[in-house]
């Protein structure tokens, strides 16, 4: 479903303009759901998942930051929202982030500098969830039980004015583990924005190209919200023939001369 949902806001913004692509991208964001990674091709690298087994990983081995495809989308918030406020508690009776896809006020209750404070979060679903914020601001989570989750990756933001860095967690739906805690300490400026996204919504697949055409193979993909993980750079398959660059689907066909260049299976054609 997020597959197809990414594919018809690709096909679609190029017909609706910015304005509409952020209709859409808001629309995809509702759909929610859970995207599988278990339809890697044969070369694609083997998760560790001996340290989260518990979770989906959606990261892949050895990834550095995020795709546009998901920075961009949580950037759109930043400017469109939803807004909502929360306060960031340091008593026993939390404040919690009540859904994904809203961009959050944090305000704090003690006052003084380093801000610090807790919100619980309790995930709809296990996955890995980046957590944004605005400004850089050290973000921690433990689980109900109080056992801390490394983070997967924290990273710093340049492409978006609303949002100065993210850290990335997997967490679980299970009542075994959340309502997750997440503590945020902020050096000197409250409140601090903060927006959650599971990152399922915001994975698409990654095609192996081998021999550079932008076409790749249909067979060996990776599904991820990362940036491309070489050779896994084109976002279309259905390149016939990953050592030729000049076969690809659209080529220039010879007729008669034993080759499909277009791939449409007809040397002809
Ligand atoms: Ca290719
Ligand atoms: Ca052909
Ligand atoms: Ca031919």
């Amino acid at each position: 479903m997020i597959e197809k949902s990414i594919k018809k806001i690709r096909y679609m913004s190029s017909n609706v303009g910015f304005g509409g692509l952020l209709t859409l991208i808001a629309a995809a964001c509702s759909q929610g759901g859970m995207a599988e990674s278990s339809e890697f091709g044969a070369d694609a690298p083997v998760e560790d998942t001996s340290e989260f087994e518990m979770v989906n990983q959606d990261l892949i081995a050895g990834c550095t930051a995020l795709g546009v495809e998901a920075t961009t989308h949580a950037c759109t918030h930043g400017t469109l929202g939803p807004f909502a406020s929360r306060v960031a508690k340091t008593a026993a009776t939390y404040d919690t982030f009540a859904a994904t896809h809203t961009y959050y006020d944090v305000t704090f209750t003690d006052g003084t500098a380093p801000y610090t404070g807790r919100i619980d979060y309790s995930p709809s679903a296990t996955s890995d969830y980046v957590i944004y914020y605005n400004p850089n601001v050290t973000v921690t989570v433990k689980d109900k039980n109080g056992t801390t989750v490394a983070p997967l990756l924290t990273k710093t933001m340049g492409s978006c004015s609303y949002l100065g860095g993210y850290r990335i967690f997997p967490l679980s739906s299970s009542t075994s583990f959340k309502p997750y805690q997440v503590t945020i300490t902020s050096a000197a400026t409250t409140p601090v924005k903060v927006l959650l996204e599971n990152l399922s919504d915001a994975s698409i697949w990654w095609y192996k190209d081998m021999d550079g055409d932008t076409w790749g193979n249909t067979a060996q993909k990776q599904l991820t919200p990362c940036i491309p993980d070489e050779p896994y750079t084109v976002k279309q398959g259905g390149d016939c023939n990953e050592a030729n660059a000049a076969i690809f689907p659209g080529a220039t066909e010879t007729s008669g001369d034993g080759i499909d260049s277009n791939c449409n299976g007809n040397d002809n054609n």
